[in-house]
């Protein structure tokens, strides 16, 4: 039995958890939060981020690493392509979303949910970088119905947590969902996805512990 840690305002955690639901694997949760300093938890994710699993083997981190291993412990269903070079490309989308969007616009994040403030220069340098990187994704992004075509993927697990977080805080900090001016019309695709009852029970569990 799986027991995933983090907590469910995290996109990362809920990237996994959907996963797990997807695959219909066991698990349980348990609250915690970034940045601890237990040795514990240290021992397993060392630099205190969530989400971490621990299962029977022994502990794990960083999400794309945890997906694989799910993957590989619940092949089914499958969640990547059993043509290697489909495969290939979920994977390579993924990693996309996670370095290239997330992680940029993560940066805006102080100020688009949590009430602080990004400088001038911080603004300048993730705008640019974002404009760049989202002209990109549209090589990748298909949309049609999913993440990178036809098949339902790992792929539409990071996508359909990620794309409405970068959307948001570019146009809270912005005044523009920079996907949205780029063209990619996620909104349609989100709502599909949502419908999915893996993303019914991350977004009901979220909106539950008091977030968006
Ligand atoms: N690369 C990591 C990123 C995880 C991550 O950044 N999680 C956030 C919560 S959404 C966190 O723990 N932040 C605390 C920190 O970065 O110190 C993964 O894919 O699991």
């Amino acid at each position: 039995m799986i027991t995933l840690c983090g907590f469910a305002l995290s996109n990362y955690y809920n990237v996994v958890k959907m996963a797990l639901l997807e695959k219909g694997a066991p698990f349980t949760e348990e609250m915690v939060k970034p940045r601890s300093s237990d040795p514990a938890v240290l021992a397993i994710s060392p630099l205190g981020k969530v989400p971490f699993i621990k299962t029977a083997q022994g502990g794990m981190c960083e999400s794309q690493a945890i997906l694989e291993y799910v993957e590989a412990a619940y092949p089914q269903p499958a969640l990547f392509p059993s043509d290697a070079f489909a495969a290939g490309k979920v994977r390579e989308l993924m990693m996309y979303i996670d370095l290239h969007l997330e992680l940029v616009a993560r940066e805006l994040y102080g100020q688009a949910f949590f009430g602080g403030t990004v400088s001038d220069d911080t603004k300048a340098r993730v705008q640019k970088t974002l404009q760049r990187n989202i002209a990109g994704v549209k090589h990748l992004l298909k949309l049609s119905p999913y993440a990178t075509g036809d098949e339902f993927s790992m792929a539409d697990v990071v996508a359909f947590n990620n794309l409405p977080l970068v959307g948001m805080a570019t146009r809270a900090v912005y005044g523009e969902d920079m996907l949205s001016a780029a063209g990619i019309d996620y909104k349609p695709y989100i709502k599909r996805i949502g419908e999915r009852p893996s993303a019914q029970k991350v977004v009901a569990d979220r909106k539950a512990s008091g977030s968006v």
